[in-house]
C-alpha cells in the first residue's frame, strides 16, 4: 500500500502563514462581517477526515466532466504531486470567504456555466463567446506546475488548459496595447465578501504582452483531468507560475488589451506589501515575513523558495 498522508495545511494555524488574511485580520475586517465569523466558527474544528469526505462527494460532480487534453512532458517537476482533495481543500477565494479551508463549502452554490467571456479593447478582433465554444477552439493540454503562495504555502498540481498565446493570436492585439487586463465575476448575492466595500472589487490582475505571450502563462479550465471546480477558479482562471498566486487570477469575465499598467487588487489594497510584477523570488522578504522557505500542503515538505518559482530559464529574460 501507499504511504497515506495525512494532510496537515489545515492544521497549521492561520496567523502563522496567511500574510493576504492577516492584513484583514488585523483590521478587524473578519469581526466586522458577521457573515464570515460565522462561517468560520461552524467549520472550525470539523476533523480533516470529514471535510475530506464533504469535499470528496463534492468533486464527484467535476471528475463527470473530464477533458481531452494530453500531458505536455516539457513541463514536470521532480516534487510529488498534491493530492486533489487537499488542493481542493485549501484555497484562497476572497470573494467568498478569508477562511481558506471553508472556500470549498462557500462556492456550493456558484454555477459557473453557461458563462461568457469578453475579450476587448486594442485587439483587431474583438470578441464575446462562452467558455466552452473558447475551448472548443484552443489547443488544450495538461501541464503539471509548481504553485507559490505569497503566504509561503505551495503546491504541485496537473492544471489542463491552453498557453494563452493561443488566443491573443487570435485576437492579434494593436501595436498600442503594452498589457493584458483581467476581471472576476462581480456578484455580491453568490460573493459575499464583495459587499466590503473597502476591497477594490472586481479582482483585477495584469500581465505585460511579453509575459502574456511567454510560453508558460496558461489560461487554465481544468485540474486532475476534468473541469475546474469553482474553489480553484471555474470556469477558466490564469496560472503564471513563476508569480506569487495572486497574479494567477479566478473565474474570467474580461481580458481587456490596453496601453494603461493595470492596478492590480492586492497592490490597491496593500501597495506596500503587493507589487503588479510579483515574481516569486527567496531574496525579497514580504514586509512582514521571509520568502526563503516554502511549505507543501498537505505534508511536511519544507523547500527552499527557488527563484521566479524555478521557471527562470523560461522567464528571466523578461526582467
Ligand atoms: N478572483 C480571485 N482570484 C484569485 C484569488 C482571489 O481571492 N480571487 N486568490 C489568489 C491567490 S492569493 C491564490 S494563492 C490563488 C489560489 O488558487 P487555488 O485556490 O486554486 O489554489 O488564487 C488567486 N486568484
Ligand atoms: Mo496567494
Amino acid at each position: 500500500m501507499a504511504n497515506i498522508r495525512i494532510p496537515k495545511g489545515w492544521e497549521i494555524p492561520e496567523n502563522q502563514v496567511t500574510p493576504e488574511s492577516a492584513y484583514i485580520n488585523r483590521r478587524k475586517f473578519i469581526r466586522d462581517l458577521g457573515i464570515v465569523g460565522a462561517g468560520t466558527l461552524s467549520l472550525f474544528g470539523t476533523p480533516a477526515c470529514a471535510q475530506n469526505r464533504g469535499v470528496a462527494k463534492q468533486l464527484e460532480e467535476y471528475k463527470k466532466h473530464t477533458l481531452d487534453a494530453e500531458n505536455n512532458e516539457k513541463y514536470t517537476v521532480t516534487r510529488p504531486q498534491t493530492d486533489e482533495i487537499t488542493a481542493a481543500t485549501y484555497n484562497n477565494y476572497y470573494e467568498f470567504t478569508s477562511s481558506k479551508t471553508t472556500v470549498w463549502k462557500r462556492v456550493e452554490g456558484f454555477e459557473t456555466r453557461p458563462w461568457e467571456i469578453e475579450i476587448s479593447g486594442m485587439v483587431e478582433n474583438p470578441m464575446k463567446l462562452d467558455v466552452d465554444e473558447l475551448i472548443k477552439q484552443m489547443p488544450l493540454e495538461e501541464r503539471i506546475y509548481r504553485f507559490r503562495c505569497v503566504e509561503t504555502w505551495a503546491m504541485v498540481v496537473p492544471w489542463v488548459g491552453f498557453p494563452m498565446k493561443a488566443l491573443i493570436d487570435k485576437v492579434q492585439p494593436k501595436s498600442s496595447a503594452k498589457y493584458v487586463e483581467m476581471l472576476t465575476f462581480f456578484d455580491p448575492d453568490i460573493a459575499p465578501q464583495q459587499r466590503d466595500a473597502r476591497m477594490p472589487w472586481p479582482y483585477l490582475e495584469g500581465l505585460t504582452i511579453e509575459e502574456a505571450m511567454n510560453e508558460l502563462t496558461l489560461l487554465v479550465v481544468g485540474v486532475y483531468g476534468h473541469i475546474l471546480p469553482p474553489q480553484h477558479g471555474a470556469p477558466v482562471r490564469l496560472i503564471v507560475p513563476w508569480k506569487y498566486g495572486f497574479k494567477s487570477i479566478k473565474s474570467i469575465v474580461s481580458i481587456k488589451f490596453t496601453d494603461k499598467k493595470p492596478r492590480n487588487f492586492w497592490n490597491r489594497l496593500l501597495p506596500r506589501e503587493y507589487s503588479f510584477e510579483a515574481n516569486v523570488n527567496p531574496n525579497v522578504p514580504h514586509p512582514r515575513w521571509s520568502q526563503a522557505m516554502e511549505w507543501m500542503i498537505g505534508s511536511r515538505d519544507r523547500y527552499p523558495t527557488k527563484i521566479y518559482n524555478g521557471y527562470g530559464d523560461s522567464v528571466a529574460h523578461l526582467y
